[in-house]
């Protein structure tokens, strides 16, 4: 009996070889087998068969880079109720970095091999358009080579409405400024009754995609994401993936898609539970079944802790997210996993997993490789303490 044989058969004892066959003829899922992967108790299964396809797309290796969070600002005025890092502008905490101390921030890390900054915050109003240009300037004069990955697709929106022009005129200013590419945040849950409880201030589920269509259309990729385990149904997690996969269909901009738990701790919601290990595991399965046009499924190690972003890579999951250095958004609303790894750490997790290293670079080009099949590509950046 052969591997593919052994998980029909063990999908088959759980209900869903159907399911499992259109998985290993690599053909879409419909919704309604999506409802069935998640009602089915046997989670297992479903990890196996997400499992299968990470394999066929990347075999053991597992993506890190060595990135820099910078989250340049904290006030906001979306209120959103999941949130715990937004302030108002007179509430104590808040803060914004001027360009000055982004480039400060920067170059605290010359001493690290970075190759990406990724740069979010929240909606300030008062922060005109030239302050976004300036701190993606202040970004590439601190690092000249760094990869700038900057602002959500809500940054996006309001940086075009400052600037007083249509996105698609200000993307080249951006890019131009140093932009390298776009996180995945700010996508929330689609759903429009969700939206209206929790977040009524933030972009429509159609904006959001609306501003990722003109972000691939200017040439850059993106990230997306779905943060899941808060008030939203099964039905509306799987209208959430449906649309991403809508739209990656027409502009295959995604590279990477993230699932993020709720962390209620400090937020408005504190009282609704959060999601438990196992909601984690089958959103990341979920995630690589359902999205069959997005390359990549990232565990991002500092919202779960390390040992599920570990059983994550038996789940879907090829990607691990980077070193982080200094990350604000999670810990304000409960996060107890480090600040910071080392290079090393990562690499160690991946291995200790029964995976292969990969260093990647924002746009998955290999910086160094475990396998040696891509030695020739170690350039300056080659491995530390490995
Ligand atoms: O946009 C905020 C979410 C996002 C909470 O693109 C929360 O590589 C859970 O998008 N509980 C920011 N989620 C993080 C993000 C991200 C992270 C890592 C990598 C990438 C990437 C993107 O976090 C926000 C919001 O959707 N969020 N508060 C919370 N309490």
């Amino acid at each position: 009996m052969t591997a593919v044989d052994r998980l029909r058969a063990r999908a088959a004892a759980a209900g869903l070889g159907d399911v499992a066959d259109k998985v290993i003829a690599g053909e879409r899922l419909s919704i309604a087998d999506g409802k069935r992967l998640y009602e089915s108790p046997d989670l297992h299964t479903i990890g196996a068969l997400a499992n299968f396809v990470r394999e066929r797309l990347h075999g053991d290796r597992t993506y890190f880079n060595v990135n820099q969070h910078v989250n340049y600002t904290n006030i906001c005025n979306k209120l959103c109720r999941f949130c715990a890092f937004q302030r108002l502008p007179k509430q104590p905490g808040a803060y914004v970095f001027s360009p000055e101390q982004v480039e400060q921030k920067i170059r605290e890390q010359l001493h690290n091999p970075v190759t990406e900054v990724h740069m979010v915050a929240g909606i300030h109003p008062k922060l005109d358009y030239q302050y976004y240009l300036d701190i993606l300037r202040a970004a590439k004069r601190a690092r000249p080579d760094i990869h700038v990955k900057a602002f959500t697709m809500v940054e996006l929106d309001q940086i075009a409405k400052v600037a007083g022009k249509p996105l698609a005129e200000v993307l080249p200013e951006l890019i131009d400024a140093g932009l390298g590419s776009v996180p995945g945040g700010g996508a929330e849950v689609f759903s429009e009754r969700v939206r209206q409880e929790t977040y009524h201030l933030k972009n429509t589920g159609d904006e959001w995609l609306e501003i990722a269509r003109t972000v691939h259309e200017a040439g850059l990729r993106s990230n997306c994401t779905m943060l899941h385990g808060h008030i939203e149904t099964v039905d509306e997690r799987l209208d959430h993936l449906d649309r991403l996969r809508r739209l990656q269909d027409e502009t295959g901009g995604f590279q990477t898609y993230i699932p993020l738990s709720f962390h209620p701790d400090n937020s408005e919601m504190a009282h609704v539970p959060a999601p438990t290990a196992l909601d984690e595991l089958r959103e990341i399965a979920l995630g690589r079944l359902m999205l069959d046009n997005i390359p990549h499924v990232k565990a991002y190690w500092i919202l779960m802790d390390v040992p599920i972003a570990q059983l994550c890579l038996a789940f879907g999951a090829d990607d691990v997210d980077g070193t982080v250095v200094e990350e604000r958004i999670y810990h304000e609303a409960g996060a107890t996993t480090p600040q910071e790894v080392e290079r090393a750490e990562l690499i160690r997790w991946i291995r200790d997993a029964g995976r292969v290293p990969v260093e990647r670079d924002t746009l998955y080009n290999v910086v160094w490789a475990d396998d040696g099949a891509t030695e020739a590509t170690v350039g300056a950046a080659a491995p530390l303490g490995v």
